[in-house]
């Protein structure tokens, strides 16, 4: 009973499917390919920012389901070709649009940004090679090859699975000597910092590295306050910055703000600019919230984009002026564990 409604709905839907198209489309198999969205570490702190594997070959008519598998969230999206990489992720491409919608080229489909164990399915009706890009991460991005269905397939499941699993654990096992790679960077910042200002401690607010196979990017971000405790005394100044091409990051005490990509204080003081540009803020209680806004590595040049400011800020600084402990966190990634703590001696 359940296995003939079960095909019943199979070819309704394909007799749907030849109707919406409106080609005479041979009935046959469908083959969903299995994906996978993202991945990390068992404590989350090293996240693949990827899909996995990202390229993909299949024939029209099938689909793909995704699946995601991080704490961090992604979308699955295709643009159309000549649309604009939209600004605001949580709008779709726009819009968001169901799961199990076709694609062809024509008009955008995207998931919401969505994290630890949900899924998101694409059908392929047209033969095609199409971009799939993710909203939240600019550097993360593959192919799908839909070959026409008289073409043979070079790959099968098993093989994406393979190196699905193989491209999370390249792009994790990069980690140590990335750690490595940033409590150098915060001895050489301890050092320059120490020509600006007596007495400053550096913080390294996230790492990442680039990676690429022949069908787009993908990447590895350390998401952790590097060397995240630090024991200053009254009257210090701390730097932190960010060394992730990828991801942004927020340093921020007390409440988190409404507003999470400018940067914030209160009661009674303020975020100023310091001359080389880093963003500056005194904290003269534990009652205070201050927020940085988004920190990150300087962008990248875009071709046919008008050269901008130097933007976003690439380093905030804080200086405390009473003892105390001051718990921080990233406003972006405390779920996924990234805060840290200033101790701020007499
Ligand atoms: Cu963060």
């Amino acid at each position: 009973m359940e296995v003939r409604k079960t095909l019943h709905s199979h070819i309704l839907f394909a007799a749907l499917l030849t109707a919406f198209l409106g080609f005479s489309y041979a009935v046959r198999a469908q083959q969903d390919c299995k994906a996978t969205v993202g991945g990390q570490s068992a404590d989350m702190s090293k996240q693949a920012v990827a899909f996995l594997p990202n390229e993909l070959w299949i024939h029209a008519g099938d689909s793909i389901t995704w699946t995601f598998a991080s704490g961090d969230i992604h979308t699955v999206t295709f643009l159309t070709v000549g649309q604009v990489y939209p600004f605001d992720q949580s709008l779709g491409c726009p819009p968001v649009t169901p799961s199990g919608l076709p694609f062809d080229g024509s008009s955008c489909v995207s998931s919401a940004p969505l994290t630890l164990g949900q899924t998101y399915q694409v059908i392929f009706p047209t033969a095609g090679n199409y971009e799939i890009v993710c909203l939240v991460h600019g550097q993360m991005f593959g192919t799908i090859h839909v070959l026409d269905t008289t073409l043979p397939l070079p790959h099968d499941q098993a093989y994406y699975d393979k190196q699905a699993k193989q491209q999370l654990q390249a792009l994790l096992a990069d980690a140590d000597l990335q750690q490595q790679h940033a409590q150098h960077h915060n001895s050489i910042a301890n050092m320059f910092s120490a020509k600006i200002t007596p007495r400053t401690a550096a913080v390294t607010a996230g790492v990442g590295e680039i990676a690429a196979t022949a069908g787009g990017q993908q990447s590895f971000s350390l998401v952790r306050f590097v060397n995240g405790t630090v024991t200053i005394h009254a009257g210090d100044t701390v730097e932190w910055n960010n060394l992730d091409p990828e991801i942004g990051h927020t340093i921020t005490f007390g409440t988190v703000p409404q507003d999470q990509i400018d940067p914030s204080c209160s009661p009674n003081c303020v975020v100023s600019t310091d001359p080389d540009g880093s963003l500056h803020a005194t904290i003269t209680s534990t009652e205070q919230n201050v927020h940085s806004g988004l920190i990150a590595a300087l962008l990248e040049d875009e071709p046919g984009v008008p050269q901008g400011p130097v933007a976003p800020p690439t380093r905030f600084r804080i200086t405390f002026t009473a003892p105390g402990t001051y718990p921080y966190v990233c406003a972006f990634h405390d779920n996924l564990g990234m805060t840290g703590t200033v101790i701020v001696l007499p």
